[in-house]
């Protein structure tokens, strides 16, 4: 019971259906349409490479999306939101109230239905003791086994979750059954797909007290990676400076392991990359960064003596400042008078067995000379290359007794073995506020996770529906 790591894919892409052919597919129902799929086993550095190749090749080549072929498919519920919001109540509940560890209370009001969509709208606005709405509701039908599929944009703005899922929320157990929930998409903006499964009955207490369960996430970054986990900025000559500034924008946590000012070297050429050991054949440069003095910074992701700041300045690479998710993050450094620096560097992100994660691609550094600031290097975001809000995408999943498929655009991206999803559940759609899901600002106000429709087919023969688990 453990994903693996076989990704296939097609070849062909289904991108914006117009709606004529929306239509006009709608009505002869053409649900039988063959897909042959190149598959191959891939590693997720091919895959990502191949999925920034594919969406930016897309030429909006016209595909019914459909259930995987193999299978004698009946469509045994769909929804297009196609008609008065009034009547969504007959099928839909929704929820009403404010949430556990989340930024957003959540309210039936926040999904309106707007030219055949249904859009589940974020809104910065007091309710219930938090300070944001969004919404979430799910079927009063429910599925066992099947395949899934939902066509939505994600809201345009970081900070906001846009899920499409299944899980007994809300519903009755049969006794003895586990707890799950299956996590088709919890996308986040621009380009980051998000599957995970859950197994809420099998918990236990860790060593902190805390209830932990079993999940398997698995995530997708469709973009391809930008940034650089090391920056080093040379001054054409060395300049006497007494405090140094490193601020960013980025949307979530910025881990800083190490900050380096050197001194001029003799050849000009400073060290790179992260290895701390092989920096000792540059030992004639002096770090004036080592055990700096940290004057102000934005803030750290915990208390935990772990992420404070004076780690960023420490002998070592291997600890880290973790800043806050939310807002300008900063670090100013007192060098304790002037220092003749020639070299300004950091490292950051996290290392995952050997490969650099979550480091950042706009940051500025300044520092201080001459009773005034000077601007070393300022570096801006660049616009997303690949935006799941600018366009509509199809999420699916196709749930058997023992294995789960994901699915992106008709193609599958993840496979995970199970033995214990096994029990009748709701579809769900919701959005959420939450740091986690990356930095919180106004941009989210009055974005909304844009649905064009939801359908589940189930195989000839498991298409009942009647019996209550
Ligand atoms: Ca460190």
């Amino acid at each position: 019971m453990k994903p693996d790591n076989c990704l296939a894919w097609g070849l062909s892409c289904s991108y914006d259906i117009s709606s004529f052919w929306k239509v006009f597919l709608r009505s002869i129902r053409m649900q039988w349409l063959n897909i042959k799929w190149i598959s191959m086993v891939c590693g997720m550095n091919l895959f990502i490479r191949c999925a920034a190749i594919f969406s930016l090749s897309a030429t909006g080549t016209i595909l019914m999306a459909d259930p995987p072929a193999g299978a004698d498919w009946k469509l045994v519920y769909e929804d297009n939101f196609d008609r008065p919001r009034a009547e969504l109540d007959k099928d839909w509940n929704f929820r009403n109230a404010n949430e556990w560890k989340a930024l957003s209370s959540r309210w039936a009001e926040n999904a309106v239905v707007e030219n055949g969509v249904l859009k589940l709208l974020v809104k910065k606005e007091k309710r219930a003791g938090q300070n944001w709405t969004a919404a979430s509701m799910w079927t009063k039908r429910r599925f066992k086994y099947g395949y899934f599929e939902c066509r939505f944009k994600y809201a345009a703005a970081s900070g906001i979750n846009n899920a499409f899922w299944i899980a007994p929320s809300f519903t009755p157990l049969q006794e003895g059954a586990t707890r799950f929930e299956v996590d088709i998409n919890e996308g986040h903006y621009p380009d980051k797909i998000s599957t995970n499964v859950h197994n809420w009955s099998d918990t236990w207490i860790d060593s902190t007290g805390a209830k932990r369960h079993k999940g398997w996430p698995q995530s997708f970054k469709l973009g391809p990676q930008r940034g650089s986990p090391f920056y080093s900025h040379n001054l054409d000559v060395s300049v006497p400076m007494s405090k140094i500034r490193i601020s960013s924008n980025h949307p979530g946590i910025v881990r800083i392991a190490k900050i380096w000012a050197l001194s001029q070297s003799k050849d000009g050429i400073y060290p790179d990359w992260i290895d701390e050991y092989s920096r000792d054949i540059y030992n004639d440069l002096t770090d004036f960064a080592l055990n700096a003095k940290v004057v102000s910074f934005s803030g750290n992701y915990s208390k935990s003596k772990t992420t404070k700041p004076e780690l960023a300045v420490d002998a070592s690479v291997k600890t880290s400042w973790a800043t806050q998710v939310s807002g300008e993050k900063f670090i100013e450094l007192d060098l304790g008078g002037d220092k003749n620096v020639a070299c300004i560097q950091f490292l950051n992100g996290w290392n995952d067995k050997n490969t650099w994660k979550s480091f950042i691609e706009t940051y500025k550094i300044e520092y201080f000379s001459g009773g005034k600031w000077h601007t070393l290097v300022d570096v801006q975001p660049k616009p997303a290359e690949i935006d799941l809000s600018a366009d509509f995408h199809t999420y699916g999943l196709l749930w058997t007794e023992n294995e789960l498929v994901f699915y992106f655009d008709s193609k599958p991206i993840r496979k995970f073995e199970h033995d214990f999803i096994r029990s009748r559940v709701p579809v769900l759609l919701s959005t959420i506020v939450a740091e986690w899901t990356g930095s919180v600002t106004d941009a989210a106000d009055g974005k909304s996770m844009d649905v064009d429709y939801v359908r589940v087919w189930q195989k000839a023969g498991e298409e009942d529906n009647a019996c209550d688990y």
